[in-house]
């Protein structure tokens, strides 16, 4: 049994070590150093290479690194026995929330309880930072799939995203990546928006089509954007982002993973994997989050 580390370009190190913390006896390789594929049984994974997945044929659960799932359910290599889960916790909420209200603060024309912000994803994440930002004092509006009540938040579902939208001073953008929501900023939610208004977008570069996003700048109704995630990341210099004041880029450090935090969750439930139990924060494959 042995756990595997595939996330190139990020540092295993922090999380490598909180796993040996917890457990001196866990068997961890970090890819691409495995001698034993056919041993692993629980992977940690961000942006993995392609070839990852396929060589693991003992693999039960795959484990995302982040939030994100995508990098994981795209995968070809991926098995249909393989069970997916990915991270959520206090620090990952917390940060996203900071991230958000600092932005919120930056951009506003005014005070909180003036300013409407419109949540695009109301799930786990969604309504912890829904929570500061109603602390705060700010409107607070959320779309969900389904209707539900949450405390100083407005819900909308079904065919009432528009109305949401079109009242929002700040449309923020914090859903999961799947068929259903590639390209859900587009020209045609942008026609909605309330003149003036301003889209921070936390979810995934591909949410976003973004010459779209510069023609609802310059022929409104927007005032400007804040994309902490895009196609290309990072953004390259000649991209016309780069050159332009109504769009802030925050290179992908909205909320970033805490390793200690991450290692206490993926080792419960490589605990749960051992006793066969139902997973924390298990994805719905066919859902996509
Ligand atoms: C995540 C991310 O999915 O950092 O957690 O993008």
């Amino acid at each position: 049994m042995t756990l595997l580390i595939a996330m190139p370009g990020r540092d295993h190190r922090a999380l490598q070590q909180h796993l040996q913390q917890l457990d001196p006896a866990l068997r961890i390789a970090v890819w691409p150093q495995c001698d034993d594929v056919g041993e692993v049984d629980f992977a940690v994974l961000w942006n993995q290479p392609r070839e990852v997945l396929a060589k693991l044929p003992g693999l039960t659960v795959a484990h995302s690194y982040g939030a994100g799932v995508e990098h994981i359910l795209s995968d070809p290599g991926l098995s249909q026995k393989t069970r997916v889960a990915r991270v959520c916790g206090s620090s990952l909420n917390a940060s996203m929330a900071d991230y958000l209200l600092m932005q919120l603060r930056k951009h506003a024309l005014h005070e909180p309880a003036d300013t409407a912000v419109g949540l695009l994803g109301f799930g786990q994440l969604g309504q912890a930072v829904a929570q500061q930002l109603v602390t705060a004092g700010y409107q607070m509006m959320a779309y969900a799939r389904a209707s539900r009540t949450h405390p100083g938040v407005r819900v909308f579902h079904g065919d009432r995203l528009c109305e949401m939208v079109s009242q929002s001073d700040f449309l923020i953008c914090l859903l999961p990546l799947t068929a259903a929501t590639q390209n859900i900023l587009n020209v045609r939610m942008f026609a909605q928006c309330k003149p003036q208004s301003w889209i921070i977008n936390v979810g995934r570069g591909a949410h976003l089509v973004e010459n779209d996003l510069i023609y609802a700048i310059d022929e409104g109704p927007l005032r400007g954007a804040t994309l902490d995630v895009t196609c290309q990341e990072p953004v390259p210099e000649s991209h016309p982002f780069q050159q332009r004041s109504d769009i802030e880029l925050t290179g992908h450090t909205a909320s970033l993973t805490d390793p200690a935090e991450a290692a206490r969750l993926i080792y419960r439930n490589y605990q749960h994997m051992l006793n066969d139990e139902p997973l924390e924060f298990c994805v719905d494959r066919q859902q996509g989050y």
